[in-house]
């Protein structure tokens, strides 16, 4: 068969039928069978209780703690040359033992914390019947239904950004039917007060109380529910709000925080009294249209069957149990894409662990920023499913590292430029904290800054390019300063470092982790400094900084094959005590890196390959960011069954009943690598070229997806049918030459702004 490439001005529509409802026949029992709604700031974790309804919320800037909460060890970077000297000699543990004593900073850890929860009471006059509680991911609006005594009574939940509120519509089929009482609650840190047809909840964070020894308090924050009933009455009793004999009632709810350093409750009232100004069904409809405008941009259709009919928790259920079903992965993606629309909008803070969805004061990890590996992966499906704004808090992350950043720079390692180790936080700390084991890894900026590049090169946005390259300028200028050569080699590496989290076992027989130039630290500093070059290039600046870094990336300790075929993690064949780790740091050359690929140096795939193979049979992949990530190598080595199946381990075995990602426990960055794992498996544009179809396994022989996104700012429809791409249509938004890929069939393309390229068999 010969491809027919037509250029042609018409938009085609792939007809859909995506899967497009999580739902379920009972309340949720627990908080992984809640559903989550969010605006990219308040965020609400559906519950559905008829008689206890409880709605968990969540403001994404409710965090303990504060600017100045961590500290870098003044003059560490004394000791560094002596840790250095040590490493290179091979004296790893006692390197390790000066790095916690003399090198690395210190601080309190802080907590990312709920804002509190609504509770909605009712006093059902007979027995429930017709139950269902569900999300809509085509319009985020969430709706429990049910009916008692012939009454059906709906409740509708969504939170909306260009409201900047939370709203939950409680109704009934019969007039005066909803009796409801309202009330917020806090375990700490709350004053409540109900007073009118409004319940107020202010305060000021402090620890959770737990084995942290965190003693700075954090924000103030100050919420308010507005209860607007139609007919009946609504009473202030206690510090709840009771709507009695009501058609309908409507909570508003809204929250600020002075972490913008605003007032709270200036901010909070303006929130509020804006969205009070329209009615109900005016806030519904903008909410959204809002959200589609980002949403609808993508669809997928994996020709699952539409089994509507059947519950999500039971159809994941069906899944863990041995079926397989493509629409809970059509689900599961457009899920993927949901959350990141719910938990990051521009202007806001960046996804967490949780994205914005935390329950109580104490979240795993702090709900934090980790950015050796689970931050970077909340971003990876942005920009590949179209929703590049999305994109930008994490870019507002990275950039707003660079002061701590530049400080941590100077005390630990008399460096220029700014530097960031594994963790941050909305504080946005920089300085190598807790055990080496975690903490001494000090590429978390760098890697950040790769997001930075890609979002120029999925946009082509040159203004955007110039206001970020002096991040990118920064970052590269700390490892002009701190790279240092292995006398044994010659070659310029990291140190001391990590791989992440991974340990070793040295030459006498010790367990260490810290060494000089791992190999995921080279791979990174290569790409930031490629990047770097080819981002003053496009820009017509800094000559002399380009060619300095042109002339160093050739120095940079290179990727290396070991003696059993798989790629190396250090620079050394250590003997590796868990070979089944859940981190791959040393593949991140093949993704999200491009430094390995099938086609430019099979040798380095093959050697990919054997990596991810001897991890797996080690019990790798076990917790959900992990096997998610392998779902991305394997679409990269373009092994669709591979990666279908480890999209399906997914599901089995690292997926909770609401589809959240479980670490365990839930952490949200399975949900986010998952779904750009099945963008990948369909697209790619890493290799200079757009590839159709890459990795589709037999599991889905007929199918469309439209809208995905290539760099170089193409959109992209694909519709296969027998395992064989049928047709395909490439947009050029701002006008742009590529080449094109099915197989091995490849074509250079040209096409103007607007321009559109149809492919057809
Ligand atoms: C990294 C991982 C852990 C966990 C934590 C939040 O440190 O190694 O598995 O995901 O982040």
């Amino acid at each position: 068969m010969k491809l027919l490439f037509t250029l042609l001005l018409i938009v085609s529509f792939i007809a859909s039928t995506a899967q497009n409802k999580i739902w379920f026949e009972q309340p949720a029992s627990e908080w992984n069978e809640a559903l989550p709604i969010g605006n990219g700031r308040l965020g609400g974790m559906i519950f559905g209780g008829v008689e206890y309804e409880r709605v968990q919320l969540n403001e994404e800037t409710i965090w303990t703690g504060s600017r100045y909460d961590f500290t870098d060890k003044k003059g560490a970077y004394k000791v560094l040359p002596d840790i250095r000297k040590m490493l290179f000699d091979g004296e790893y543990a006692q390197a390790q033992q000066l790095c916690k004593e003399e090198f690395m900073g210190n601080g309190n850890w802080n907590m990312y914390q709920m804002l509190g929860n609504l509770f909605l009471k009712t006093e059902p006059d007979g027995a429930v019947t017709r139950y269902r509680r569900e999300l809509d991911l085509d319009n985020a609006i969430a709706k429990t239904t049910y009916r008692i005594n012939g009454v059906t009574y709906t409740r509708e939940y969504f939170s909306s950004h260009p409201a900047k509120a939370l709203f939950v519509r409680l109704t009934a089929d019969k007039p005066g039917a909803v009796s409801v009482s309202a009330s917020l609650k806090r375990p700490k840190d709350a004053e409540i007060k109900a007073e009118g047809n409004e319940i107020t909840m202010k305060g000021q964070v402090t620890s959770g109380g737990v084995d942290i020894q965190n003693v700075n308090p954090g924000v103030r924050y100050y919420s308010a529910l507005r209860a607007v009933a139609e007919s009946g009455s609504i009473t202030a009793r206690g510090d709840s709000l009771v709507v009695d004999g009501a058609d309908e009632v409507v909570f508003v709810l809204a929250a600020g925080t002075d972490y913008w350093g605003e007032n709270p409750e200036k901010a909070c009232r303006e929130d509020l009294s804006s969205a009070l100004q329209v009615d109900y069904s005016e806030a519904k409809e903008a909410h959204i249209a809002d959200y589609r405008s980002l949403y609808s941009r993508v669809e997928l259709d994996l020709g699952g069957d539409n089994r509507n009919d059947v519950a999500t928790d039971k159809r994941l259920e069906a899944v863990k149990n041995g079926s397989e079903d493509n629409g809970l992965i059509e689900t599961y993606f457009n899920f993927g894409r949901y959350l990141l629309i719910g938990s990051s909008r521009p202007g806001d803070l960046a996804a967490n662990l949780q994205g914005i969805w935390a329950d109580g004061l104490t979240p795993p990890w702090s709900a934090d920023y980790h950015i050796n590996i689970n931050i970077q992966m909340n971003y990876w499906p942005a920009e590949v499913t179209n929703l590049s704004e999305c994109h930008l808090p994490f870019v507002a992350l990275i950039d707003s590292l660079r002061r701590h950043g530049r400080e941590t720079a100077r005390e630990m390692y008399n460096s220029r430029g700014f530097v960031a180790h594994f963790t941050t936080d909305v504080w946005y700390w920089t300085t190598a904290v807790g055990e080496p084991e975690w903490g001494m890894w000090p590429m978390g900026a760098a890697w950040g800054c790769q997001h930075l590049w890609q979002h120029y090169l999925f946009t082509q946005d040159e203004e955007y390019l110039e206001r970020i390259y002096p991040v990118l300028k920064d970052a590269s200028l700390f490892f002009v300063d701190y790279l240092t050569e292995d006398p044994k080699t010659g070659y310029l590496v990291t140190g001391p470092s990590s791989s992440p989290e991974n340990k070793f076992e040295t030459p006498d027989g010790k367990i260490s982790n810290i060494t000089m130039g791992p190999t995921m630290d080279m791979t990174i500093t290569r790409e930031l400094m490629t990047n770097t070059i080819n981002a003053s290039k496009i820009l017509k600046t800094d000559r002399r900084f380009r060619k300095e870094l042109e002339e160093i990336v050739p120095r940079l300790s290179p990727l290396q094959i070991g003696s059993d075929g798989r790629i190396m993690e250090w620079t050394e064949e250590f003997k590796e005590p868990e070979p089944g780790h859940r981190h791959m740091s040393h593949l991140y050359g093949l993704y999200p890196g491009n430094e390995i690929s099938v086609t430019q140096n099979p040798e380095f795939a093959k050697a990919a390959r054997k990596t991810i193979d001897y991890r797996l049979s080690h019990g790798g992949g076990h917790t959900g960011w992990s096997r998610a990530w392998i779902i991305n190598f394997f679409a990269r080595l373009r092994d669709g069954e591979k990666a279908y199946d480890n999209l399906l381990a997914l599901l089995r075995k690292s997926t909770l009943p609401n589809l959240f990602d479980v670490h365990p426990p839930f952490q949200i960055d399975g949900n986010f690598g998952g779904t750009a794992g099945i963008a990948e498996m369909l697209l790619q544009s890493h290799a200079g070229e757009i590839h159709l179809l890459p990795a589709l396994p037999e599991a889905w022989p007929d199918g469309s997806v439209k809208g995905l996104k290539a760099r170089g700012n193409f959109e992209v429809d694909i519709e296969w049918a027998n395992g064989q791409l049928k047709r395909a249509v490439i947009k050029s938004i701002t006008g742009n030459e590529t080449r094109l890929r099915y197989g091995e069939q490849v074509k250079e393309i040209d096409l103007d702004e607007g321009g559109e390229l149809i492919v057809e068999f």
